[in-house]
């Protein structure tokens, strides 16, 4: 079944012109609303405005355009029911094979600093989403079906098909499209039920922006499958990696993968963990990760000194471990990684040369993510029956926020260690001790149930990599809970410390410090990570 009419109705108007032209061009008639319409005939296409093929206005301010059985009719009738199509000659009704719609920019508009009631309520599409869940179910059978497009990105994909040898779409692209079209109305749908769930229980006035609530009665969301996982975190677990959209530049879910055996549950998991950490530095930075912890992390001139730098941390950790970079990785680095066993690589680009060095070492998993400032709106970890969200730990403490508490003030030099020791332990599980020198870390505890013990581990790993600890930068993710913790850290070597503070023995702490002759500065935030 050839197409043979097509209703065109799309606020967004990207390439839809250029779309028409061909359609017309393969003989197709164009139907289609108001502003549609007006392009489409400003750009010399011959095009029936849907009000003359319906009969009806559009009425109620565009409320009603397309709500007509001339159109549902045509978009709904089964083309393999001769009763169906008796009645549609009976009605005058054409059949409409092609429907080509976006919705009203709800999302867009409600995201509008001072946005009203009136116009987020003016851009709820009634219209657009009932013909493409119409036409979504009538994508027909092998024989024919209607074709439904929502993304200016398929209308190639709908020409190249009609060019094909059975100059119709195919049964798969029709079930594609409209599996995409119910997805789109089903989170267009979950848009407006935040927003309104969101609002104060005020009535809101219709010209003014309403007070909304930061989390909404209902949270929608809305997840697409990347790719389905050979196992989870076990391999008696069954596992999938979705992301949500928009995706953001610099975010893990818009990596490109160059080569490498595929990536497993974990491996994602763990190279997030490094992609975050590593975007967090300005300066060259690199970072190794070992089940979600940073086990080394250093800044440097290069992204070869860097990784060298933070290789040492942990050698042993460092076996098999995923390691980011912020910066291109060159050949020199590429050669001196190719040294040891790693899982996954991650850098926003490679050189030819790196790459090329990769290329003999099939397994390794090489990924480029797109440099960028994009966050998740939210994180979520899921609960018994539930799920806790939270907005992410974005908080940023500036030099100048953080408050020496100690009769010693840190020196430039030691000040630049603590900042640099302070953003690591941010990305290390809790409890985290973090033990850093000259920007590198040379010792690191995490995830332990007490505070004390994580210090311990921290500088017994320094010792069994043969690092000193004399004269480093601590960083503590929380407060000191009791001086033992200080003590230890101290009596590795510490000179400087950097924690919240905020603990009920702050003065205890503090006395401690002053005691060993320390420096000590407090940040007012803490940085869990579980
Ligand atoms: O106001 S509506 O909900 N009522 C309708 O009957 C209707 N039909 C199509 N919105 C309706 N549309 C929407 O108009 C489409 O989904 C599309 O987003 C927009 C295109 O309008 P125009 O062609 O006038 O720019």
């Amino acid at each position: 079944m050839k197409i043979q009419t097509a209703l065109l109705s799309v606020s967004d108007k990207t390439g839809i012109v250029e779309f028409a032209r061909e359609l017309a061009a393969r003989g197709v008639r164009l139907l289609s609303t108001g502003g549609t319409a007006r392009l489409l005939a400003q750009a010399g296409l011959s095009v029936t405005e849907v009000a003359a093929h319906t009969g009806s206005p559009e009425i109620l301010d565009g409320r009603v355009k397309t709500l007509h059985p001339k159109i549902h009719g045509g978009l709904l009738a089964r083309r393999d029911s001769p009763e169906h199509m008796a009645t549609l000659a009976q009605h005058h009704i054409d059949p409409i094979d092609l429907l080509v719609v976006n919705l009203y920019p709800f999302r867009e508009t409600i995201a509008k600093p001072g946005c009203s009631f009136a116009d987020a309520v003016e851009n709820i599409d009634i219209g657009g989403p009932a013909m493409l869940r119409a036409a979504a179910k009538n994508h027909g059978t092998q024989e024919g079906g209607v074709t439904v497009v929502i993304d200016p990105g398929d209308y190639a994909r709908v020409l190249a098909e009609m060019d094909g040898p059975a100059k119709q779409t195919s049964y798969a692209l029709r079930l594609e499209l409209a599996t995409r079209a119910y997805a789109h109305t089903a989170s267009y749908d979950g848009a407006i039920a935040d927003y309104l769930s969101s609002l104060a229980e005020a009535e809101p006035g219709q010209d003014q922006a309403p007070q909304r609530h930061p989390w909404p009665r209902t949270l929608t969301l809305q997840m697409r499958q990347q790719q389905v996982l050979r196992y989870g975190e076990n391999p008696h677990q069954a596992a999938a990696f979705y992301t949500d959209e928009p995706l953001g530049a610099g975010l893990l879910g818009s990596y490109r993968q160059l080569q490498g055996k595929e990536l497993s549950y974990n491996n994602i998991a763990d190279a997030d963990a490094a992609w975050e950490c590593v975007r967090s530095f300005d300066t060259t930075a690199c970072v190794i990760v070992k089940h979600a912890n940073p086990c080394g992390v250093a800044i440097a001139d290069t992204p070869l000194a860097a990784y060298r730098q933070a290789f040492k941390t942990d050698p042993s950790s460092a076996f098999g471990g995923i390691i980011a970079f912020n910066r291109p990785v060159d050949a020199a680095t590429a050669q001196a990684i190719s040294a040891q066993f790693v899982e996954v690589l991650l850098a926003p680009a490679y050189d030819a040369a790196a790459l090329a060095i990769f290329a003999a070492k099939k397994n390794v998993r090489v990924l480029q993510v797109p440099a960028g400032s994009a966050h998740n709106a939210f994180d979520v970890k899921r609960v018994g029956g539930g799920w806790l969200v939270q907005t992410p730990d974005n908080h940023q403490v500036a030099a100048q926020d953080f408050k020496v508490a100690t009769h010693k003030a840190p020196t430039p030099q030691q000040m630049r260690d603590l900042m640099f020791a302070w953003k690591v332990a941010k990305y290390v599980k809790s409890n985290a001790i973090v033990f850093v020198a000259d920007g590198m870390t040379v010792g690191v505890g995490a995830g332990q149930m007490s505070r004390v013990d994580s210090a311990r581990i921290a500088s017994i790993k320094a010792a069994n990599a043969g690092l000193s600890l004399a004269g480093s930068a601590v960083a503590s993710d929380a407060f000191f809970p009791f001086r033992d913790g200080l003590d230890v850290v101290v009596d590795a070597g510490a000179t400087c410390v950097i924690q919240p503070g905020g603990s009920m023995r702050d003065d205890e702490v503090i006395a401690a410090a002053n005691e060993r002759g320390i420096a000590m500065v407090l940040t007012g935030a803490r940085h869990f990570r579980h």
